[in-house]
């Protein structure tokens, strides 16, 4: 096999002091933590698009990186080529997982019958490639946004034959993120809004959604598929008005319309802050709603109000989102970079630089957030807020069976409130910061 990424080797742990810009610092996969290793910790995922398909092409300007790996694009040798430079680097970063989306791993044909030809044949090639490998299928979804028989949703649209196709799309992404081994399955509803209402029937809309998506359940449970359904929630983009705006709303949805036994939360960082939250934030309503699934671990740029999809670089952010993950007792999902090189950094080693730089503040984050639990700071200040609730008629409302005349009693006997306890959030900042920096 032709090497592709000539001059770059396998990406090892040096530790913090090396010189060499092609090794970990932080990433070491068998270091233990809280009684688990690095890599159980931190199930990261190549993203095929992202990594072996985009190549700089933006609203105003073409292609910057070269991604044809010497073979003429829009072709099946196009498709396999993918496949051997996926393959290549993942092995040289150790990387375990990827995710991808049915037009990712193939060229679209006119047919659905052609496309669906097409992804038997390079879903083979992948099998044959995981062999004698650990890598599998973090998760799969079906790419229903880009085709223009999506301008109007997929679940979402107002054409039954759109629709159909939708249908069609995710059967078929379904089969193959099964043959695949996959352990999750996403819909992230790119088309699945509204710009004006002068247009729309957002309850119609909702329905047709849950509908496609109960039928993906029941397809997929009947063809094995014993994995996770997820949703990524995104606010807006493309959409002005996306129906997943955030973790609440898309747990609301999956509620009303009895999903939530199948599906889980797949959180983007990016997303989060799209929607006016922390990626913290994000993570904590999916953790306590007990949906907490999977990642697309990226970072957006708060003076950009768009889907930036940076490689994490920001160690406060990492490090607070590894502790909700060990909060939460971990992912059942993995770490999938959502993430692309910026325009600029166009070269096959600025692909590796960025996994690098992901995987470390992933692992910096991971380190940071076990001292942080350990040291029990941020927990016991957390415990001691709320301990009024341990006495008698904190426990009378806490039980769910107190009534407001009894509480009224209670305030009415005291007469004036004692003072409420300062919430030291400064304080506690600090205590952040002496973990991250000493
Ligand atoms: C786009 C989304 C997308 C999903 C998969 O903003 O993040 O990449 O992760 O369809
Ligand atoms: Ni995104
Ligand atoms: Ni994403």
């Amino acid at each position: 096999m032709k090497e592709i990424f000539k001059n770059i080797p396998e990406i090892k742990y040096e530790g913090r002091d090396t010189k060499n810009p092609l090794a970990f610092r932080y990433y070491d996969a068998d270091r233990v933590i809280m009684g688990k290793k690095m890599s159980e910790h931190l199930p990261f995922a190549m993203a095929w698009w992202h990594n072996l398909c985009a190549a700089g092409t933006d609203m105003f300007g073409r292609d910057t990186a070269d991604k044809s790996f010497d073979v003429e694009k829009g072709t099946m040798e196009h498709a396999k080529a993918k496949v051997d430079a996926g393959f290549e680097f993942m092995k040289k970063l150790g990387i375990k997982y990827f995710c991808f989306h049915d037009v990712d791993i193939v060229p679209e044909a006119e047919d659905i019958n052609e496309t669906n030809r097409r992804l038997d044949e390079i879903t083979d090639y992948i099998l044959e490639k995981m062999q004698g490998t650990d890598i599998k299928c973090l998760w799969g979804t079906a790419n229903m946004f880009s085709n223009p028989r999506f301008m109007c949703g997929a679940g979402s649209t107002s054409s039954a034959d759109a629709y159909c196709f939708a249908a069609a799309q995710v059967k078929k992404a379904l089969e193959l993120t099964v043959k695949l081994g996959g352990k999750g399955y996403v819909f992230w509803g790119g088309r699945e809004g509204y710009e004006t209402l002068l247009n729309t029937d957002v309850k119609f809309e909702q329905e047709n959604i849950a509908n496609l998506m109960r039928m993906a359940v029941e397809y997929g449970r009947s063809i094995g598929f014993t994995g996770d359904f997820y949703i990524e929630p995104k606010p807006k983009e493309p959409m002005k008005h996306q129906y997943d705006f955030d973790a609440a709303t898309a747990i609301g949805f999956l509620r009303q319309y009895g999903l939530d036994k199948d599906f889980k939360m797949n959180i983007e960082a990016n997303h989060a802050t799209l929607a006016g939250h922390t990626f913290q934030h994000e993570l904590r309503i999916s953790a306590i709603n007990g949906m907490l699934g999977s990642i697309d671990a990226n970072q957006g740029d708060y003076l950009l109000g768009w889907d930036t999809d940076e490689f994490p670089y920001d160690v406060y952010e990492s490090t607070m989102c590894m502790y909700e993950v060990l909060k939460a007792g971990g992912l059942t999902g993995g770490f999938n970079f959502d993430a692309k090189n910026r325009r600029p950094s166009n070269t096959y080693e600025d692909m590796f630089h960025a996994y690098i730089l992901g995987m470390d503040t992933f692992a910096l984050g991971l380190i940071k957030a076990a001292e942080l639990i350990e040291k029990g700071e941020l927990d016991a200040f957390v415990e001691k807020k709320y301990s009024s609730f341990n006495s008698e008629i904190g426990q009378k409302i806490r039980s769910g069976k107190s009534t407001l005349c009894e509480l009224a009693a209670h305030a009415e006997k005291l007469g004036v409130c004692p003072p409420v306890q300062s919430g030291r959030q400064e304080y506690l900042e600090s205590v952040v910061n002496r973990a991250l920096f000493g």
